[in-house]
């Protein structure tokens, strides 16, 4: 899998995954036989890192692009005695940013970059014996992970036309971050579900609330909400058996209708430093009816962000997000037993009903514990919840726009209100399609 990193958030959440990945492929306590290890260890490698360098650190397969020198550079300083970037692999210009503007980093900055991007990625691909798709990594409220994000997406997608792409997209604070947020990331998103399989949704808010409330982080700062979105990615693509090549089958199970391309992550259990020792004190059973939990419509605080619970009755007759379709992967020691708990998330009242042709929940486990933890589950759903969060910003954003505000900073460099109502339209059926679930 190649990773290809944007601007500030992009590169500060790819540098955490990497050291995640790597702290993993280091971490003892694995559960497993040294030779099961082994194999996993060296196909985590192959997904994630090309050779080593001449100092005996994995070399990230991974493209670092920003339109300023500043994030890349702290990234790449962070000293690492296991792993680095190849420094070929920086697209850095030594400008000052995109200004927060998807039209100057779309229209402008991208066009720049293009030959160069395409270059690294072509050079990147052809190193891999079996290659298995790419991640794009970005926020979308600024100007060069949304625009230059935006741009690449199409790019490589009309270069790469059968090549499986996965977008991890962060949105920003519901307020209060930067003022036309709401046109970035809808701009950005209907780039983005156009052009690429598969778009995990990852809000900063919500995360945010995962480090206050479950992991007691006193002052949540930006590198805690990072250690939860990579733990959460790493889970994701980390082996899982042989033939498991992720981005390519993570397209296929969870993007099987054009239409619905979006999805979230969910995971269980976040454990406070503070109170490891307790950690083998739940089953997994209650971990399943966790995540099960989160896709309750009408619970008024965030699941995910609270503690699991003994004591809640997951059997109850709840309401459901209707799901196209849901990957639950575990990782750890879980018996078969235990394994049949997982099929309370395959009950009917989950899904849609149009959809029955396909299995519509993917379980798989992975024996080895990741990162040295006991149990971990993560589930990845496409479900109609996400309409929500998109209606919010869309509203926003037409405020502003029948306000005409801030529209001549886009038009400036070639954004016109075709181009915006157009967007709008795009963003619009994607909010009806899972509206209509
Ligand atoms: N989770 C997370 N969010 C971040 C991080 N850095 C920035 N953000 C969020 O990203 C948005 C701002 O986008 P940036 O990634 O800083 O912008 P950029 O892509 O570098 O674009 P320009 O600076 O305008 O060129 C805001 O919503 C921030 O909350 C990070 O390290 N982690
Ligand atoms: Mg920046």
């Amino acid at each position: 899998m190649l990773t290809i990193q944007f601007g500030q958030c992009g590169n500060q959440i790819g540098h955490s995954l990497f050291q995640h990945v790597s702290n993993d492929l280091d971490s003892t306590d694995t559960g497993i036989s040294k030779q099961a290890n082994s194999a996993y260890i060296e196909e985590s490698f192959e997904n994630w890192f090309t050779s080593l360098n001449k100092d005996g650190k994995r070399l990230a397969r991974a493209i670092l692009v920003d339109t300023e020198h500043k994030v890349v550079n702290k990234v790449c300083s962070k000293s690492s005695n296991c792993w680095t970037y190849r420094s070929q692999n920086l697209i850095c210009q030594a400008g000052g940013g995109s200004a927060n503007n998807w039209a100057y980093g779309s229209l402008i900055k991208g066009p720049q970059l293009k030959d160069e991007i395409l270059d690294i990625t072509r050079r990147e691909i052809e190193k891999t014996d079996c290659f298995n798709g790419i991640l794009l990594l970005l926020s979308s409220a600024g100007g060069t992970g949304s625009g230059v994000g935006s741009f690449t997406a199409e790019l490589l997608r009309n270069e790469f036309p059968n090549k499986s792409i996965v977008a991890s997209i962060v949105l920003p604070y519901a307020s209060g971050e930067i003022s036309v947020q709401n046109y970035n990331t809808m701009l950005t998103l209907a780039r983005f579900t156009e052009s690429i399989d598969l778009n995990l949704l990852i809000q900063n808010e919500q995360i945010h609330t995962i480090c206050t409330n479950i992991l007691k982080n006193v002052e949540t700062k930006l590198i805690n909400i990072n250690d939860v979105i990579s733990k959460k990615l790493c889970s994701l693509f980390q082996p899982v058996h042989q033939s498991w090549c992720g981005v390519n089958f993570l397209t296929s199970t969870i993007a099987c209708h054009p239409s619905y391309k979006l999805a979230t992550i969910k995971s269980t259990p976040y454990i406070s430093p503070s109170i490891s020792q307790y950690e083998s004190f739940y089953s997994w059973r209650t971990y399943i009816d966790h995540l099960k939990q989160m896709l309750q419509i009408s619970v008024l605080t965030d699941t995910e962000a609270k503690p699991p619970s003994n004591f809640l009755n997951s059997k109850a007759n709840h309401l459901y997000y209707k799901s196209i379709s849901n990957m639950l992967l575990s990782r750890g020691n879980i018996t078969e037993n235990d394994m049949m708990t997982c099929d309370d998330l395959r009950s009917k009242n989950l899904y849609v009903n149009w959809n029955s042709s396909s299995d519509q929940l993917t379980y798989l486990n992975q024996e080895r514990r990741l990162l040295n933890q006991d149990k971990f589950l993560t589930l990845v759903t496409n479900n109609s919840q996400i309409h929500q969060t998109l209606d919010g910003i869309v509203d926003k954003a037409w405020n502003l726009y029948t306000h005409s505000a801030f529209l001549h900073q886009y038009k400036k460099f070639g954004l016109e209100e075709d181009d915006f109502l157009e967007a709008f339209a795009k963003i619009e059926n994607v909010i009806k399609d899972y509206k209509s679930l």
